[in-house]
């Protein structure tokens, strides 16, 4: 397939998907949402990947919604049309593990979109902001909500009432992002990365994704107990058996399903 304003490439078990309008710093218009849903939606549905990376380029992994495209819109276009929503929470739904790879900016629906994969990784010259007050507007695809949930009430009201950017090194202390690594080297490290776990068996990391997820959803007491009832299901897949039969003959496990 190919795409206007997205490249995809296939490593190994990894899928990788590149934000590519640099020149609008990969700013998020509606053909580039359209085609960000169609390639999560294709990688999920291609047996031989085991995790998603989503990248953006050198200068900006996306510095948000076009506000080009969107600055005439009435309420009512934006109602009627359910402005840039259909396709918007593809990548959150995602059942495979879907790894951000954040150089430069990742501001407004940049930061979003970094908040809706299970863990971001971030170049040195990462920065996070939900600057949109700065422009007349809120959040609207989860910056309120999601940055709160990833660090705390305190720095989320700061970041989306001042508009401020943090850098990586901010974004790492803040429970943010979990790694930091070379601009140069953040869309390896997020392969490897998503190697690493697309080498394990596809449903036990796929049911690990859903119980972390769910703590977002429930409260402690239902969180745990979920958990308990996914783990006890382990134990009627073969990856099980395999993986704890694999340990204890010091050989590596040959997954059933991967
Ligand atoms: N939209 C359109 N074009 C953009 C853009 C954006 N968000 N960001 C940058 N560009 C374009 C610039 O217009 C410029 O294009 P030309 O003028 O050269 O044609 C080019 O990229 C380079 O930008 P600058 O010349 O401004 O470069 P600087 O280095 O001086 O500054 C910057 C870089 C990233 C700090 C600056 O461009 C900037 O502040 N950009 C806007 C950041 C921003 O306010 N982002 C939030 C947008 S609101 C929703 C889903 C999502 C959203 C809402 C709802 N639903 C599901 C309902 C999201 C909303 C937003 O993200």
């Amino acid at each position: 397939m190919s795409y206007e304003t997205i490249l995809t490439e296939t490593r190994g078990r990894v899928g990788l998907i590149t934000l590519n309008r640099p020149r609008a710093f990969n700013a998020l218009n509606a053909v580039l949402i359209r085609e960000l849903a169609q390639a999560v939606e294709a990688f999920e549905n291609t047996p031989a990947i085991g995790a998603l990376v989503i990248a953006g380029g050198p200068k900006a992994f996306a510095a948000g919604a076009d506000i080009k495209e969107m600055a005439d819109k009435s309420y009512m276009d934006c109602y009627l049309e359910d402005f840039i929503t259909k396709g918007w929470e593809r990548t959150a739904q995602c059942r495979k593990p879907v790894i951000a790879a954040v150089a430069g900016y990742a501001l407004g629906g940049g930061c979003e979109i970094a908040m809706m994969c299970d863990f971001i990784i971030a170049a040195d010259n990462a920065l996070f902001g939900q600057p949109e007050i700065t422009i007349g507007t809120i959040p609207g695809a989860g910056g309120t909500q999601r940055l709160v949930r990833a660090v705390g009430k305190a720095l989320a009201m700061d970041m989306c009432l001042t508009g401020r950017q943090i850098t990586a090194e901010e974004a790492l202390r803040a429970g943010l992002v979990s790694r930091v690594v070379r601009t140069e080297e953040v869309v390896d490290e997020a392969v490897k990365a998503a190697e690493t776990i697309a080498a394990m068996s596809l449903p036990i990391a796929m049911m690990v994704k859903e119980c972390v997820n769910r703590a977002f959803e429930v409260s402690l007491a239902e969180g745990v107990r979920f958990e308990r009832r996914m783990f006890h299901s382990t134990f009627a897949t073969r990856d099980q058996k395999e993986g704890m039969g694999a340990f204890t003959l010091k050989r590596v496990p040959a997954w059933e399903y991967q």
